[in-house]
């Protein structure tokens, strides 16, 4: 039973593009939901991962790295997506990487909130090997907002977080858990699964690719333990589609492979998994991509 001293809470994570939000979330909740990658832009959906304890539960937001650079309907709505976060939240965590505070991080510190506690969260400080260097760091930016905590971190290689949650359990209101105790996430499984291939199309694809296009669950069948799953990638152009498969079918079977091992360890059970490209009929994708962002 839980007793009347439970506390749980949103904690949102928020920062420019490729500071490691994503990495950091994954971490804190010792799973990895949320998608990353080398690549400016790889959330594009809020997502929630929760990590339950004994007397709190934490409910971090991940959200989309927040864009300063190119104004589109896109990015309106990503950034529309962090302001709405940051209003409903009860602690926020901004995070910078170590020894670098750009125009975009402070694009970002304009729009945090002054009356929830900000925790300022230096990522990356495995790159830094001067300590002073990082004091020095730590100091420039408490010049630029009142933070109620600061912890330095490296996400990727599981440093400090405990102390960062540490830091964060203070703020998080009395309430009993909102989610069992066994969830580590709000999103389902389909989109866990179409998340996973997007991963993989920002990892084996060059630059621009990725971001023109849209991934699909096509079927989803369960056979006994296991998953059936075929996902599409609806792509602009058949030279995209050309590119995305690879010679001789190599690179889609290595999206694919890596795809389906991922989705094996989420989703704890055999999946039988289909990838296939697709190019976009025009008119009707157009309309189910603006839709994909609640832009129609
Ligand atoms: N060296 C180092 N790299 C890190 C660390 N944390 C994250 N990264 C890397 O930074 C890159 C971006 O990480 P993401 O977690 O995708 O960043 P993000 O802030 O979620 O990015 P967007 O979703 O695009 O806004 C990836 O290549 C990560 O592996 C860290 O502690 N140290
Ligand atoms: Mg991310």
């Amino acid at each position: 039973m839980m007793d009347m001293n439970y506390h749980c809470g949103f904690v949102a994570i928020v920062g420019r593009p490729n500071v490691g939000k994503s990495t950091l979330m994954n971490h804190l909740i010792g799973q990895k939901v949320s998608i990353t990658s080398k690549k400016a832009q790889t959330t594009r959906h809020r997502v929630n991962g929760i990590h339950t304890e004994e007397a709190a539960q934490f409910i971090f937001v991940d959200t989309p790295g927040f864009q300063t650079f190119h104004r589109n309907a896109l990015n309106d709505v990503l950034n529309q997506s962090v302001k709405d976060t940051l209003s409903d939240v009860d602690c926020v965590l901004f995070v910078l990487e170590a020894k670098r505070l750009t125009g975009a991080d402070r694009e970002v510190i304009a729009l945090l909130p002054k009356h929830r506690p900000v925790i300022l969260v230096v990522n990356k400080v495995d790159k830094v090997k001067d300590k002073q260097e990082l004091a020095d760091f730590i100091e420039e930016c408490r010049a630029e907002f009142e933070f109620a905590d600061v912890e330095v971190v490296s996400a990727k290689h599981g440093h400090r977080l405990a102390d960062l949650l540490d830091k964060v359990r203070p703020h998080l209101p009395e309430s009993l858990p909102l989610y069992p105790d066994d969830m580590i996430t709000d999103k389902s499984e389909r989109f866990l699964a179409t998340e996973i291939v997007r991963e993989k199309l920002f990892r084996y694809l060059g630059e621009e690719l990725p971001y023109a296009m849209t991934v699909e669950v096509e079927l989803w069948e369960t056979e006994g333990e296991m998953y059936r799953i075929h996902i599409a990638v609806l792509v602009d152009r058949d030279s995209q589609k050309g590119i995305l498969i690879g010679k001789g079918g190599e690179k889609l079977k290595k999206i694919s492979t890596e795809a389906r091992l991922d989705m094996e360890q989420m989703f704890e059970r055999k999946v039988f998994l289909k990838v296939w490209a697709k190019v976009k009929s025009g008119w009707a994708d157009d309309v189910r991509f603006l839709k994909e962002f609640g832009l129609s």
